[in-house]
């Protein structure tokens, strides 16, 4: 910090020259992330409350008000009106909650020992955090061919150590669904909490099965399941940080909370990691939420499943590249058996093309930025680009 400070007007200029160089999603060349851009009104409603501190709900009791109808919101689109949960930084702290809420419940079972986990590979590397905060261990479990957690195997991986189950809906790299049902039976018969990762499917999901896809139900409707990620800043259009963590019911957390009993807006009891932490996004999120309607993320996501489709056809069209499974949500992966993945994503980023790139899978997240006319360029640049690496090769 320098001695003197700046006028208004330089630092706005300063900020606009210096992050010009940031990609954006408008440009339509951001194609490998589960982030938007916010909608406009949770944008400025987000701007319109940004002193509020749900650390201290005491002092803000419209805004916790408000988050508890969030969770309510949520809690009905997952089929459970009972749900009981936080607006909360994201989905790596949504599945670290829900990770010492199952290791705890474990404990009080009697388990003892190292905690473990099963999990399937796919899971996101929040989980690895969890494990390395929390001295878990993570028992991984291999997937099928259609990118699902192989049940049987879960089954066979049980033991007096375990504490969870997780599943996935909607997984990173290919947004494909575990057997949750499947997942909630086993979880069922051996009396084990089943955590379910919606970070991402959880805004998706709920309306592709009201546009008619048949998905599995992967939500509380599954006896078995304990907790959800939902996050809506991802296909939610919140603005960042708003992730989300559902429990079946308050039941969950009553006997894991922090007590601060030293507030200015009294004793606050709660399960989560952040202290201090926005209240404008959960309000912004309930701005949001409240003015799509189911109907208004309907159509979000339709328009995006006929961009995935585009991309999907695209694909087939183009040698050299292939799906590496049929999109089951607005997530695609492309891979290739002639040619280097990573060749590929090297040349598509020198035309500034920024895609997810997994070991053998480049990932296209079709966000509602994306459309038609930029999915079209990038098949044409793909095309050129598999054309030339193959001609090369020969
Ligand atoms: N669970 C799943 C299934 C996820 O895919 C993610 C994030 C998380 C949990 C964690 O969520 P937070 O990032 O909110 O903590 N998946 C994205 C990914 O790893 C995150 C992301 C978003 C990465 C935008 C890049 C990006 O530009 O791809």
């Amino acid at each position: 910090m320098k001695q003197k400070g700046v006028s208004r007007e330089k630092i706005l200029k300063e900020l606009s020259d210096r992050l010009n160089k940031d990609l954006t999603y408008e440009s339509g060349k951001i194609l490998g992330s589960m982030c938007t851009t916010p909608h406009e009104l949770a944008k400025s409603v987000m701007t319109m409350y940004l002193e509020k501190n749900l650390g201290d709900p005491g002092l803000f009791q419209g805004a916790q008000e408000i988050e508890v109808e969030v969770v309510r919101m949520l809690g009905k689109l997952l089929n459970n009106p009972e749900s009981w949960g936080y607006i909360v930084s994201g989905g790596t702290e949504a599945n670290i909650v829900a990770m010492r809420i199952a290791r705890n419940i474990g404990r009080t079972k009697g388990k003892s020992g190292t905690p473990e986990v099963i999990l399937p590979e796919s899971a996101h590397i929040s989980f690895d955090k969890a494990a390395d905060l929390m001295g878990l261990r993570l028992i991984r479990i291999g997937i099928d061919h259609e990118y699902r957690v192989k049940v049987p195997e879960v089954k066979k991986a049980i033991s007096n150590k375990t504490v969870a189950i997780v599943g996935i809906a909607g997984t990173t790299a290919l947004g494909t669904v575990d057997p949750v049902e499947e997942l909630s039976e086993i979880a069922t018969e051996n009396n084990l909490y089943l955590h379910i990762d919606a970070a991402f499917g959880g805004m998706v999901i709920p309306f592709l099965e009201r546009l008619g896809y048949k998905i599995p139900k992967f939500d509380f409707r599954n006896k078995g399941v304990c907790s959800i990620t939902i996050d809506p800043h991802k296909m939610g259009l919140a603005p960042i940080p708003a992730g989300g963590i559902l429990f079946k019911n308050q039941s969950y957390i009553q006997e894991n909370c922090f007590e601060i009993p030293y507030l200015a807006g009294g004793t606050y009891t709660h399960p989560i990691i952040l202290g201090t932490r926005s209240g404008a996004t959960a309000i912004a999120t309930w701005a949001i939420l409240k003015h799509l309607g189911i109907e208004g993320y309907q159509k979000i996501v339709k328009s995006c499943m006929n961009v995935t489709q585009q991309l999907e056809k695209g694909i087939e069209r183009i040698e050299n590249v292939e799906l590496a499974t049929k999109p089951v949500i607005n997530i695609v992966g492309i891979t290739s058996k002639n040619l280097d993945i990573c060749q590929i994503d090297q040349e598509l980023r020198k035309l500034k093309w920024a895609l997810g790139k997994f070991t053998n899978i480049l990932r296209v997240v079709i966000m509602p930025h994306i459309k038609t006319q930029h999915i079209e360029q990038f098949l044409t640049d793909l095309e050129q680009i598999t054309k030339k690496l193959q001609e090369n090769k020969t």
